[in-house]
């Protein structure tokens, strides 16, 4: 025979979830529309417009409050199995407290997941995308002990208004970035800085209100509603830059973190008493993963200088990609090989085999980019993430489903509209915010209908059908 299929193409299961991902601050505006509260991301943007890239904000983002029959639309021509989005939780609960629903709130989620439901398309939500109501943040937010019932209240009215029809809930996503960024540094809002104690005391408070929440879905909703209640975990993945025991035992503390005492009466990481401890424990359905990226971590080369102290001083070490990975517009993104391999396969050892989601992954352009529509770079980043994805499935990783990152264009959170992760191009200099897809959005298409990877599939034009 002429041999024509050489290499034997490897399949994803029929029930593998294939999605996307958004969160409603990137892409919903109406920031002040039908009763929405005030969150940390809109205080910031209008008290302080300069620390975002492009003095931009979400006011407007792509509109999917107005927009959202489109965005169902795009699902269905990409022929998603999923969409995970996020709620804005002060447009459910305008002061963040539980005494006062939105109606209207409400009713645009409600419209949204019937929309999907209506063509088959499963619903993920994540009850907290970064966007905590600004009056709880007033309050001290996730460094006040008390945001664990707040939030446990909010994801009760969560439950008890969607989970009729929603049967994946995730709690937070990204507690690190949420912590460190926010409450550790000054790379999202809040902006506390607070470098000694902020993130480790936000962390706790996080864990315990994620547990609450768990607890609630499990007790009084899951008996009825028989959905399940998750987590979104950043995990990406660090290994050490040389072979030698001194790397090796850096990636491990890049991986863990340890707080030093440095003077003050006790380690400021927080303690969980043993009571806490069995609370949080198994307190998850699934593990689901935000991977983007990887790292060489070294003991001793290019070490940053931190503030002392700090979650990355405590941590001490210098990390950094291989210089050969193919670079992105994000700093901190490149494409390295088979990474989601290597960090599901850490993980399903550490916490004896969970099933795992991939809730978010993806790839960065420039919005000056010439022909932003043409964008090959991203579309191997996704082909190596499914080779990586297969990988793990071949290995008997519970691997259950995978959620690009994102949709369309929307607010990169500090680099406003100039890193972009759209499948979808979105015009922002136009009211409509006319969404186009990227030839990544074919190649997206093609895999979910084939279930698997084609190398020689190339899109014959650059118009959109619903199959
Ligand atoms: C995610 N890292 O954050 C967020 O969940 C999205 O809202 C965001 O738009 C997207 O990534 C792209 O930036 C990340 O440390 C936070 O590598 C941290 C990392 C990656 C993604």
């Amino acid at each position: 025979c002429n041999a024509s299929i050489v290499r034997h193409q490897r399949r994803f299961p029929d029930d593998f979830l294939f999605g996307t991902a958004t969160a409603a601050y990137q892409i919903e505006g109406a920031w002040n529309e039908d009763g929405k509260g005030e969150n940390i991301w809109d205080y910031m943007v209008h008290n302080t417009p300069e620390v975002i890239r492009d003095q931009s904000n979400g006011d407007v983002a792509a509109d999917s409050y107005h927009n959202y029959k489109r965005d169902v639309e795009m699902m269905r021509e990409l022929g998603l199995d999923a969409y995970r989005f996020s709620l804005s939780w002060s447009r459910i609960l305008p002061t963040g407290m539980a005494n006062e629903v939105n109606p209207a709130g409400i009713a645009f989620y409600n419209n949204y997941i019937d929309e999907m439901l209506k063509y088959n398309i499963t619903p993920l939500i994540t009850l907290y995308h970064w966007d905590l109501p600004q009056k709880l943040q007033e309050l001290g937010g996730f460094a006040n002990p008390l945001i664990s019932d707040w939030f446990e209240d909010y994801a009760r009215v969560v439950f008890e208004n969607f989970g009729d029809r929603v049967k994946m809930f995730m709690t937070f996503n990204e507690p690190r970035e949420i912590c460190f960024e926010g409450y550790g540094a000054a790379t999202k809002a809040p902006i506390l800085n607070s470098t000694a104690m902020g993130a480790y005391l936000c962390a706790k408070n996080l864990v315990i209100a994620h547990a609450k929440a768990y607890h609630l879905y499990d007790k009084e909703f899951r008996p009825v509603q028989r959905g399940q209640c998750g987590i979104a975990i950043s995990v990406n993945w660090f290994g050490p830059a040389t072979p030698t025991p001194e790397d090796e035992m850096a990636a491990e503390l890049r991986r863990q973190g340890e707080s030093a005492q440095q003077g003050y009466p006790r380690s400021r990481l927080p303690v969980f008493t043993e009571e806490e401890k069995a609370f949080v424990r198994g307190a998850s359905d699934f593990f689901g993963v935000n991977h983007y990226t990887a790292y060489l971590v070294s003991a001793t080369e290019r070490k940053g200088h931190y503030p002392v102290p700090s979650l990355l001083d405590d941590v001490d070490t210098g990390s950094f990609p291989d210089d050969d990975w193919l670079k992105s517009a994000s700093p901190w993104l490149t494409l390295a090989p088979n990474s989601i391999h290597t960090a599901l396969t850490h993980l399903n050892s550490l916490y004896n085999k969970p099933e795992f989601y991939i809730t978010e992954n993806g790839w960065s352009t420039d919005e000056s980019e010439e022909n932003s529509l043409i964008d090959d770079d991203r579309i191997r980043y996704y082909r190596a993430s499914m080779e990586s994805l297969l990988n793990c499935l071949d290995d008997g990783i519970k691997l259950k489903g995978y959620m690009a990152w994102s949709l369309m264009d929307n607010f990169e959170w500090m680099e406003g509209y100039i890193e972009r992760f759209g499948l979808y191009e979105v015009d922002f200099s136009d009211p409509a915010r006319t969404r186009t897809p990227r030839k990544s959005a074919f190649v997206y298409k093609h895999i979910i209908k084939h279930r698997s990877v084609d190398y020689e599939y190339e899109p014959e034009s650059m118009t959109m059908t619903i199959d």
